[in-house]
C-alpha cells in the first residue's frame, strides 16, 4: 500500500497522532499499518527495516560463495537451504516496510546507489569451509540476540517479520555450531581451520550491533519509541557472555586475551573493541564492499526479465478474474 493512501484513510489532526500514538506506545500496544504516526517514526523504521532487509540478501553472497564447494552433499544441500533462507527474511522485510508506504524499488535504488546501509559484517570475505560454521555459530548468533528483542517491537508488522526469522536464525546458528564442532574434534588440520575463522570473524561480530552506546544518534529515540528494547553495548555484552561457554563446549579459543568473567559485574569483561574499523566498513572501505555491491547490481541488472515477466503475469491474471467477475 502506498503511503498517500494510508494518510488518505487515517487523515488526523498532528495533535490527535501525536496524543494517540503516545498512548500506544506507552500502553506497550502495537502500531499498525492504518494506525496514524508520527513521520519521523515511518521514517526511521523504514530506514531501519529496509537496512536489515538489504543485509538479508547481501549476506547470502559471502556463503553461496561456498555452496559449490560445500565437502558434502548434506552440507551442500544444508548451506544451499540457509542461503535460501537469507532470501526470503529479505522478502518478509521488504513487505513490513511497503507497509509503511516504501517502495520496494526505490529501496533497492538506495541500496544499490549507497543511500541506504547493509550490514558491516558482509563485507569480510569467506576463505575456507570453517567460514560457513563461524558465520553461522557468530553471525546467526549475534542476529539471534539483536532480533529476539525486535519480535516486540512497537511496528506490528515489523515484530511479526522477525518472529518468523529468528526461528529460523535458531537453525542457523545451530548448524554453524555443528559445522565447528564436527572441525574442532576433527584432524589437527580441521581444527586450525576452525580456530582460524573463529579468529576472523569473533571482532567484526561483535561490531554488528552497532557503534558504542555514547556514539549510537539513533538508539535513545528508537527505544523511546519501542522500536529498539536494549542498547547497543547491552546486546553485545549479551551475545559475549553467552557465546564464551559455547565457545569452551567448542573446544576453540576466543581471540580476546582480556576475556574474564567478573563477578561483580555478573558479565564477562572484554578487550576494547577497534570501532574505527566498523566506521571504515560502514563507509565503504572494508575488503569486500566493492565486490559486493558490484555483484548485488548485476544480480539486479540480470534479474530485471524475471521482475517484467512477473508483473506481466500479474497483469494477466487481474484481467483474467475482471472478466471472470463480471460474466459471473
Ligand atoms: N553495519 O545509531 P545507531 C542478518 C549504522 S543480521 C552497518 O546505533 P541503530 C542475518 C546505523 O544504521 C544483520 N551500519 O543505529 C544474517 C546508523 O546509520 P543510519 C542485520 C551500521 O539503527 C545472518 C549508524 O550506523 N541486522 O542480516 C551498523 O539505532 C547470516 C549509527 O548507528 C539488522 O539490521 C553495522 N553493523 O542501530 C543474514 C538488525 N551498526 O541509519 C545472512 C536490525 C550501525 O543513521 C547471513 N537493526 N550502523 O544512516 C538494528 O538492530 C539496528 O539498526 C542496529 C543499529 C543495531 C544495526
Amino acid at each position: 500500500m502506498h503511503r498517500e493512501e494510508v494518510n488518505d484513510e487515517t487523515a488526523v489532526p498532528a495533535g490527535d497522532v501525536a496524543a494517540g500514538f503516545q498512548a500506544l506506545i506507552d500502553s506497550d500496544g502495537r502500531v499498525e499499518p492504518r494506525d496514524a504516526m508520527p513521520e519521523a517514526y515511518r521514517k526511521s523504521l523504514i530506514r531501519q527495516i529496509a537496512q536489515h532487509a538489504h543485509s538479508e540478501i547481501i549476506g547470502m553472497q559471502p556463503e553461496a560463495n561456498w555452496i559449490s564447494r560445500a565437502p558434502s552433499l548434506r552440507r551442500k544441500a544444508i548451506l544451499m537451504a540457509k542461503v535460501q533462507d537469507e532470501a526470503g527474511h529479505g522478502l518478509y522485510l521488504y513487505a513490513a516496510a511497503e507497509t509503511l508506504g516504501a517502495d520496494r524499488a526505490d529501496l533497492l535504488d538506495m541500496l544499490h546507489n549507497g543511500r541506504q546501509k547493509y550490514s558491516s559484517i558482509f563485507n569480510y570475505p569467506t576463505l575456507t569451509w570453517a567460514d560457513m560454521g563461524a558465520i553461522g555459530w557468530l553471525v546467526d548468533g549475534a542476529a539471534i540476540v539483536n532480533q529476539v528483542p525486535l519480535c516486540r517491537c512497537s511496528y506490528g508488522p515489523y515484530a511479526r517479520a522477525m518472529t518468523r526469522i529468528c526461528k529460523e536464525e535458531s537453525f542457523h546458528q545451530r548448524q554453524g555450531f555443528e559445522i565447528l564442532n564436527t572441525l574442532s574434534h576433527g584432524t589437527k588440520a580441521q581444527h586450525a581451520m576452525a580456530q582460524d575463522a573463529v579468529n576472523r570473524w569473533w571482532w567484526p561480530s561483535l561490531m554488528m550491533f552497532g557503534p558504542p552506546d555514547d556514539a549510537s544518534p539513533n538508539s535513545a529515540q528508537s527505544m523511546a519509541w519501542g522500536i529498539k528494547r536494549f542498547s547497543n553495548d547491552d546486546l553485545r555484552q549479551r551475545f559475549i557472555d553467552m557465546t564464551v561457554p559455547q565457545s569452551e563446549a567448542l573446544g576453540l579459543t576466543l581471540p580476546d586475551p582480556e576475556l574474564a568473567w567478573n563477578d561483580e559485574r555478573g558479565h564477562y569483561d572484554h578487550g576494547d573493541i577497534d570501532f574505527t574499523e566498523l566506521f571504515e566498513v560502514i563507509l565503504g572501505n572494508g575488503p569486500c564492499n566493492k565486490q559486493r555491491m558490484e555483484k548485488r547490481r548485476g544480480a539486479h541488472e540480470e534479474g530485471a526479465w524475471v521482475r517484467e515477466a512477473a508483473s506481466a503475469y500479474a497483469a494477466k491474471r487481474r484481467t483474467r478474474q475482471t472478466a471472470a467477475g463480471s460474466a459471473a
